[in-house]
């Protein structure tokens, strides 16, 4: 990945899916930009970056639920970064409230900041992406199972992640003219800022063990592992994907 300059947007903490592909992609020798929202996450990215010794080439605010910062965010790395050829999308929100009793009782507000924030968000950043991606690239996204499928309590997010892989194939489509390849990973449970406090994550935790044909669930590492596989030219020939590494999970009756 030497020759590669990746933006990485969604490190809140040393825990992030978004770290784990950070790490992944260091090993690997790409240059690293940072999105973040939060001061606080720029706080723990900055700790983060200094123990780790990860000289990144720019961190940059990025709320991607405003067209103004996303258009804003990439100017700024096209201009003092140059090119691209990776955007990692790291980033989801919905309100507590709707992580918990039934769909049907969402939002209209909900429903919306969920679309926003996690679905609408990847189609704003793959907009002004590819205008700092002259030579193509790749941008992958960070998916769930329930999308596919209903998983309790994830109710508005999984018709966020529906449209967010949905997306996924018209932007592969759209973009794949330009040679830009768009991806998502479909990861298991993992324990993170995101997950805090969110009902039955412990229980789904548990199932994954038992019935998971590799009996285990998976971390950021290998998310970092599998993402950086399609940031790289080893994946060249793929697009409009949803790669699962949720050790084989989802083939289960
Ligand atoms: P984290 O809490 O570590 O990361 C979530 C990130 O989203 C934070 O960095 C947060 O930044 C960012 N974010 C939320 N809203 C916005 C916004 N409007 N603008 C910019 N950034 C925003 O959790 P994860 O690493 O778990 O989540 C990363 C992705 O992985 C998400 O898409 C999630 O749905 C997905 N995923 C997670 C799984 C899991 O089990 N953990 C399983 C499958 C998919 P800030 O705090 O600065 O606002
Ligand atoms: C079936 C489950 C468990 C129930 C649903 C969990 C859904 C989580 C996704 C969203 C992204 C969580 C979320 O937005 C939480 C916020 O309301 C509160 N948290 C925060 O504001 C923190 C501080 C910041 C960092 O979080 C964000 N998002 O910015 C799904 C789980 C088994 C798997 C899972 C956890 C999936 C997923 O998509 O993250």
């Amino acid at each position: 990945m030497s020759n590669k300059t990746i933006v990485v947007m969604g490190v809140a903490n040393e825990r992030s899916i978004a770290w784990g592909i950070a790490k992944a992609l260091h090993r690997e020798g790409a240059k690293l930009i940072f999105t973040y929202r939060k001061e606080r996450s720029l706080d723990k990215l900055t700790k983060l970056l200094a123990e780790h010794d990860i000289a990144p080439l720019l961190t940059v605010s990025c709320d991607v639920s405003s067209d103004e910062s996303v258009a804003e965010a990439f100017a700024r790395i096209g201009a003092e970064a140059g090119a691209v050829q990776g955007v990692v999308h790291s980033v989801a929100f919905a309100d507590k409230d709707e992580l918990q009793g039934e769909f049907v009782d969402t939002t209209r507000e909900g429903y919306m900041l969920a679309q926003d924030s996690s679905a609408f968000s990847l189609v704003a950043v793959a907009r002004e992406a590819r205008k700092i991606m002259p030579e193509g690239g790749s941008i992958v996204t960070q998916t769930y199972i329930g999308a596919e499928r209903v998983v309790r309590n994830y109710n508005v997010m999984g018709v966020a992640k529906a449209a967010l892989e949905a997306s996924v194939r018209y932007l592969a489509e759209d973009l794949g003219k330009y040679g830009i390849r768009v991806n998502a990973i479909s990861a298991g449970p993992i324990r993170t800022l995101a997950a805090k406090g969110v009902s039955g994550f412990n229980d789904i935790m548990s199932a994954i063990e038992e019935r998971a044909p590799l009996r285990r669930n998976v971390d950021q590492a290998e998310v970092g592992d599998a993402t950086m596989f399609l940031l790289s030219g080893l994946s060249r020939g793929v697009t409009g994907e949803v790669l699962h590494v949720d050790a084989g999970y989802h083939i289960m009756g």
